[in-house]
């Protein structure tokens, strides 16, 4: 399959530039499976990637210009001098590739130009990192380009700093890194302190089971004020506890932690939060460790209540799907990502899938919302070069 797309793409590439690209790579979206907001806290996460990618193909220049052009948003080639790129100076899809371009100078790798040529088929908007795989696969293909040596943690460092900096999203690290270091059938346990990482066998189809991702279409966007506040928040409380990050606070230590913050009645639910979620992914890594998969479905309840009554950030849709999902059958449901919109995600037995799929998109039509997309994701590879 992907080597049809890798044709596509370097065709159209050809059509743009006028030769053919040096080569063609791929960098996926992701769903997370527990641990939301705990990456900028230090703490745990559990991603998957999805079947749905970027594909870039792309061709070095040594002439200090950079050449994007994209299937997906209407326009031509826009051309850009590398000396000319500066953080936050461009609002559109551009400033993705552009800033990891920066990023990478920035951090003192020769990258001298580029012609590149992108297609993704992550939907954008929906809480599945599409803009993480844009920054990947456009890091991964001139790390090869360039014989940069770096490896996919790396990448994703860089990458973060690019979203960060160049297009002022404060987003944490997990989606650059499971968009770079994801394995088929696998979901990806990752300590955001260290980056040290553990990939968890994730195959639901072998016992049985699906999981349902449900975007609302409603659209978020993490550089809107709401992500930031949420990031401010947490820092608040890790220094009003005095630790480094809320990554610190042990789960055992919280009512004692929550008493000391007194009448910071935000900062509290914001801590409880991080916290109870940290201990959420602990227990969902051991249950699969321990083959116990289908028990994971009340600790993803669990977690979308935390995140609806502490951290405040879904929404009637994502409270719809879950709700829903649940009085269908669901062995579990939940948000995921970074919220206030986006994607749900549905665990269910096989022969529930289709019940459940109805019942969700008769309740959004009668709630008068948009229809949602639902599809199934299957843990699928990381980034890497199609030719
Ligand atoms: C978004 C961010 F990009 C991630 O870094 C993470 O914080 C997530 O929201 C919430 O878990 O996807």
């Amino acid at each position: 399959m992907s080597e049809a797309v890798a044709d596509t793409v370097a065709e159209r590439f050809t059509e743009l530039y006028g030769a053919e690209p040096h080569g063609v790579w791929a960098a996926p979206g992701r769903v997370n499976l527990i641990g939301e907001h705990t990456d900028y806290n230090d703490g745990f996460v559990m991603p998957f990637a999805l079947p749905h990618k970027a594909v870039a193909a792309v061709s070095r220049r040594a002439d200090g210009v950079l050449r994007l052009h994209s299937a997906d948003v209407e326009g031509g080639v826009t051309e850009l001098r590398l000396d000319d790129l500066s953080p936050e100076s461009d609002k559109n899809w551009t400033a993705y590739p552009a800033g990891v371009v920066w990023a990478l100078r920035e951090a003192g790798h020769p990258v001298t130009g580029a012609d590149i040529h992108l297609s993704s088929t992550v939907p954008s908007g929906a809480g599945l990192s599409s803009s993480a795989a844009l920054e990947v696969v456009v890091a991964l293909a001139l790390n090869d380009l360039f014989s940069l040596d770096l490896r996919g943690w790396q990448l994703a460092r860089l990458c973060q700093r690019a979203e960060n900096v160049y297009v002022g999203a404060p987003v944490g690290i997990m989606d650059q890194t499971a968009s770079a270091c994801c394995e088929a059938g696998h979901a990806l346990f990752l300590d955001t302190r260290d980056l040290s990482q553990r990939q968890i066998p994730f195959d639901l189809a072998a016992e049985g089971m699906r999981l349902l991702v449900v975007d609302t279409q409603v659209k978020h966007s993490h550089s809107e004020g709401e992500y930031g506040k949420r990031r401010a928040g947490c820092e608040k409380g890790a220094a009003l506890l005095g630790v480094d990050a809320l990554r610190d606070v042990p789960y055992a230590e919280l009512d004692a932690a929550l008493a000391r913050l007194g009448g910071e009645e935000e900062v509290r639910r914001l801590v409880r939060h991080i916290v109870t979620e940290n201990e959420r992914v602990e227990r969902v890594v051991s249950l699969l460790e321990s083959g116990d998969t289908r028990a994971i479905g009340p600790i993803l309840v669990e977690g979308h209540a935390s995140l609806r009554d502490d951290f405040r950030i879904s929404c009637p849709e994502l409270d719809l799907v879950v709700d829903t999902a649940l009085t269908s059958g669901a062995l579990g449901a939940r948000m995921t990502g970074g919220g206030f919109g986006g994607s749900a995600i549905v665990l269910a037995e096989e022969p529930d899938v289709d019940a459940i799929t109805k019942a969700v998109t008769e309740a959004f039509s009668a709630a008068g919302f948009t229809s949602p997309r639902v599809f199934e994701a299957v843990p699928s590879a990381g980034a890497r070069r199609l030719r």
